[in-house]
């Protein structure tokens, strides 16, 4: 039987303005799954939304709409932003599932029962947006002694939890199992500053907060936040309902991975309940590092997340989602804070992406593709093949060892140590000189054979974290579906395509000015108008945005124009013939207006090179040449400013 994986973000409180931060969790959850996956493992990966509480309540009442009007585009947002990033999860739980919501009645009364839970009254400092209830003592200078911010003292009649009886069993939980919480020195944190201290009963309801679940044996109480959006880790399994099967497939969760400030609730308040509730705990609980933006926490509730700089629809639109992920798999330094900068995250990615990893597919598929149209046998072992090979072999078990100990940024680091003597490789056995001496084509081959077999390995170790890129090199490679990370398993004759540069390499100096400007117009840019303004008479209509992905769909070269002539049967058509780099194309274009076909000969033009060819009044148009067209109507040539050859590339 498959062994089973059961992994846990916490649920997001649907705030909106999401940034950068917000996506580390899950993103590190996602390529966990997806290696967990990978290695044949039953997986189920549980992300969502925490939708209770007096914050929502607030924020609706404010807008004069219901918090479930308020919640849904919200929701909507975070699952698209999901989407965008590429991150599979298995259940997108909302607490105000129905479910959900059954499963936490049904918890308050199994503890209201044993006698875990009882009614008395509470007396303590809230904190709004943290949703924390704090001690006198616990305040920092009368505040929050989370995020700072002011407290209100609040007295009401409330049900308690039972924490301080199970004081003693969390520590020695704590001792018999110091890998309970990881990293370590959150274990020190947990011990020395809570449970040793002692702990006391929690406040787990609330009956001035309308917009929570209803405690089933005293329903003018609801549920406290905190308790409602832990119970999740089992009520998404269906814990405690007729069909427990999930439950009882996947739970005890083998990992909950929870940023730093939220440790405390999950490694001491959610252990306890499941010990009240006689249920099993989970195996890990993984308290990260934050992303710091000037030596603070990047947040929201700060506004040092600025949309420009750190929202994550933008910086996929313009980076990709790789790009993305890979930067905080990679650059954060796994349990520790990482600051983040823009200039940072374009060097990583050009560096690893654009240079290690770009170069080397592409060098080796254009010799591939050059010298053989296809994958080379695998020849006889000479020189650093035995390096390059015994690197590969050793990979799978390298990545394996790090991510067992959650360390994506080692894992990644092994697979890049693989890349970066693959690429070295080609500098000792000099492909390109084999290339011209025919009595070297075994050995060239050869070299190209090991140059792939790296790729691949790489490639498929590297599908968890760059799911979209590395699914297109596979398959370029003729790998249409996952194969095995062992060196040799390539066949000869397997067709190799070569594909134009996966991570196009980022000028860093003129993006960083690029983004300057994007945030200084956003500074300047005056709030848009209430209700739409009617576009101006005669103004050209402006296209929806379109994703850097999709202008490099087009391909746009160079062309001399070498012959042209009028196109029987119409007024407006010239049909062209273009020279592009070697190859001449027959292109039909609506200029004949503007153009006679002896000035047309001879001028540099630009074409779109890979539109469907069509017919057009019976000639052959395989291509369009661009046109800037004046307000009038006018046509007039696109060319090259400066002299550059047919065949050259237009980006
Ligand atoms: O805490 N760097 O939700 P949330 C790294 N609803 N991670 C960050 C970050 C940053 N700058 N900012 C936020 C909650 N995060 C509760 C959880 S679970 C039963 C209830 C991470 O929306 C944060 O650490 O405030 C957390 O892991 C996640 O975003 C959701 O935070």
């Amino acid at each position: 039987m498959a062994k089973k994986y059961y992994i846990t973000t916490p649920i997001y409180y649907p705030s909106g303005n999401w940034h950068i931060g917000h996506c580390y969790t899950t993103v590190i959850c996602d390529a966990l799954a997806r290696f967990h996956k990978m290695k044949g493992e039953e997986v189920f990966f549980l992300t969502g939304t925490d939708e209770h509480g007096q914050k929502v309540e607030k924020e609706a009442a404010k807008r004069g709409i219901t918090p479930r009007a308020f919640i849904d585009p919200l929701v909507a947002e975070l699952k698209d932003m999901w989407r965008l990033l590429d991150v599979e999860y298995d259940r997108f739980l909302r607490t105000t599932d129905p479910d959900h919501v059954a499963c936490v009645q049904h918890i308050y009364q199994k503890l209201y029962e044993s006698g875990d839970i009882y009614k008395a009254e509470y007396e303590g400092y809230y904190c709004t947006p943290c949703e924390a209830f704090w001690t006198e003592t616990q305040l920092k200078e009368g505040k929050c002694p989370d995020c700072g911010r002011e407290v209100t003292l609040q007295k009401e009649e409330s049900y308690f939890f039972r924490l301080s009886k199970y004081a003693p069993r969390l520590l020695r939980l704590y001792e018999e199992k110091p890998d309970f919480l990881r990293p370590r020195s959150r274990v020190n944190e947990m011990v020395n500053n809570f449970l040793k201290a002692g702990l006391s009963d929690l406040s787990v309801s609330r009956t001035t907060v309308k917009w929570g679940i209803p405690l089933p044996f005293d329903p003018k109480h609801t549920a406290y936040v905190w308790i409602d959006a832990l119970s999740n880790y089992v009520s998404a399994l269906g814990y405690g309902t007729k069909d427990d099967s999930l439950y009882r497939k996947f739970y005890p969760a083998d990992l909950h991975m929870v940023g730093k400030e939220i440790v405390r609730f999950h490694a001491i308040i959610w252990p306890a309940i499941l010990m009240a509730l006689g249920e099993p705990l989970p195996e890990h609980i993984y308290g990260h590092g934050w992303l710091l933006i000037g030596g603070e926490k990047l947040s929201k509730s700060k506004e040092n997340a600025r949309p420009e700089l750190t929202d994550p629809y933008a910086l996929v639109k313009r980076y990709g989602a790789d790009a993305v992920r890979y930067y905080l798999l990679r650059e954060i330094p796994f349990g520790s804070d990482g600051e983040y900068t823009t200039e940072r995250f374009l060097l990583r990615i050009n560096a690893d992406l654009s240079n290690d990893l770009g170069n080397l597919v592409s060098r080796t598929q254009a010799m591939i593709v050059q010298n053989f149209g296809a994958l080379p046998p695998r020849g006889a072992e000479e020189g650093p093949d035995g390096d390059l090979i015994a690197m590969c072999e050793g990979l799978y078990a390298r990545v394996d060892a790090a991510m067992g100990a959650l360390n994506a940024p080692d894992a990644l680091a092994e697979i890049f140590a693989v890349i970066d003597r693959a690429n070295k490789y080609i500098d000792e056995t000099t492909p390109w000189l084999l290339a011209k001496d025919p009595q070297k084509r075994a050995r060239l081959g050869a070299v190209l054979y090991n140059l792939a077999e790296a790729v691949r390995i790489c490639c498929e170790l590297l599908r968890p974290f760059l799911p979209a890129a590395t699914e297109k090199i596979l398959k370029s490679f003729g790998c249409t579906a996952p194969t095995e990370p062992v060196f040799g398993v390539s066949k000869e004759g397997t067709p190799v395509e070569k594909l134009p540069p996966v991570f196009p390499r980022i000028d860093v100096k003129k993006e960083l000015l690029e983004v300057e400007a994007l945030c200084k117009n956003a500074q300047k840019a005056v709030p848009a108008p209430e209700k739409s303004t009617p576009a101006p008479q005669n103004a050209p209509e402006k296209k929806p945005e379109i994703a850097f992905e999709d202008f490099q769909k087009l391909e746009l070269k160079v062309g001399e124009v070498v012959a042209c002539e009028k196109v029987k049967k119409s007024e407006k058509l010239l049909h062209e013939t273009v020279k592009i780099g070697d190859a001449l194309r027959s292109v039909v274009s609506g200029i004949a207006k503007y153009y006679t076909p002896e000035e047309m000969v001879g001028k540099k033009v630009v074409v779109v090179t890979n539109l469907k060819p069509v017919k057009l009044c019976g000639v052959l148009s395989e291509g369009m040449i661009l046109c800037a067209e004046d307000g009038e109507g006018n046509l007039s040539l696109v060319s090259p400013e400066r002299l550059v050859a047919s065949g050259a590339t237009v980006r």
